[in-house]
């Protein structure tokens, strides 16, 4: 079976509908094996990878899924699994992707923020809070680092000083340009790197300058998903990753002779044939490297 993700423009109103309550379903459902919520235990996945305890890193910690090679891989390989527990669910429902630059010229007038979908910005007399839609205050509870509750889904649609706007079709189309897939040194300083174009960290000139395409859709936001630890708490997060995940696929079809790099010698768990912590059979017996993932439609996936 293939499963069919679609532009949240695309979808009818039923299956919006399906894919909240898939969403709200793993929020509530608990973990038999961690005694916590699912949906909870996939944002403290993420918080985790990005501060693995690494004694050989200066500052201890390595990033596991950020900021290096394994950017693109380890999420895709998030969003798959994911998608089966939203499957569980909800049979058949998949995760829509959300094309920011048909948004550029209007973004607070998305339909992503729409009360029948992801809900609008958050109250700035109330701690930016949402208060609307499915994930309004009262409805929805957002974790710390510690994976404990912390209070109300937050949001600042706009009002980053670093990411005024979403990405343009520009933005995007010189992205799909970018090769080699990533290069030495392997992280954010990385150029001319695909991965790390789209990661966020280069400016127009192909130098380290903060919150271009993903990153800047990120910090445009603002609230919970402009934090790199916690970012999952807004559900918004995995639509906003299956369109940076579509762009990869659509990059690695522009770019047939172009491989993942590297096959070695780069940052722990982010070589080609490194395990991606956490899948790495320490935490979970799930199993996964960027090897696994490079064929999507192999692993039953397609962007329509
Ligand atoms: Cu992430």
């Amino acid at each position: 079976m293939t499963n069919i993700r679609k532009n949240v423009r695309d979808l009818t109103s039923f299956e919006k509908q399906c894919f909240i309550q898939a969403i709200k379903g793993l929020k509530t459902k608990i973990s038999p094996i961690t005694g916590r919520s699912i949906y909870d235990e996939y944002v403290l996945w993420h918080i985790n990878a990005t501060q693995r305890s690494d004694p050989s890193d200066s500052r201890g910690l390595r990033n596991t899924a950020h900021g290096g090679p394994a950017f693109l891989a380890w999420h895709r390989y998030y969003l798959l699994r994911f998608e089966k527990q939203l499957q569980q669910v909800v049979p058949g429902v998949t995760i829509p992707y959300w094309d920011w630059t048909q948004d550029t010229n209007d973004p607070l007038n998305s339909p992503i923020w729409a009360a029948d979908f992801m809900g609008g910005t958050g109250d700035p007399l109330a701690n930016n809070v949402v208060k609307t839609g499915p994930f309004a205050a009262g409805q929805w509870v957002t974790i710390n680092l510690n994976g404990n509750p912390k209070g109300g889904l937050q949001r600042r649609l706009g009002q980053s000083t670093s990411a005024p706007t979403l990405p343009t079709q520009t933005d995007v189309n010189i992205s799909l340009g970018e090769i080699p897939y990533d290069k030495a040194p392997w992280n954010a300083g990385s150029s001319p790197s695909y991965r790390n174009r789209t990661e966020g960290y280069l400016n127009a000139q192909g130098v380290f300058g903060k919150r271009q395409l993903h990153n800047q859709v990120h910090a445009w936001i603002g609230g919970d998903m402009s934090s790199p630890h916690i970012s999952p708490n807004d559900p918004v997060f995995f639509i906003h990753h299956a369109n940076v995940d579509r762009l990869w696929a659509i990059w690695q079809a522009k770019n047939p002779a172009q491989q993942y790099a590297p096959t070695g010698g780069g940052p722990s768990g982010h070589n080609l044939y490194d395990l991606m912590y956490p899948w790495d059979g320490t935490t979970t017996s799930l199993t996964a490297r960027p090897v696994d993932v490079l064929n999507l439609s192999q692993l039953g996936c397609t962007y329509v």
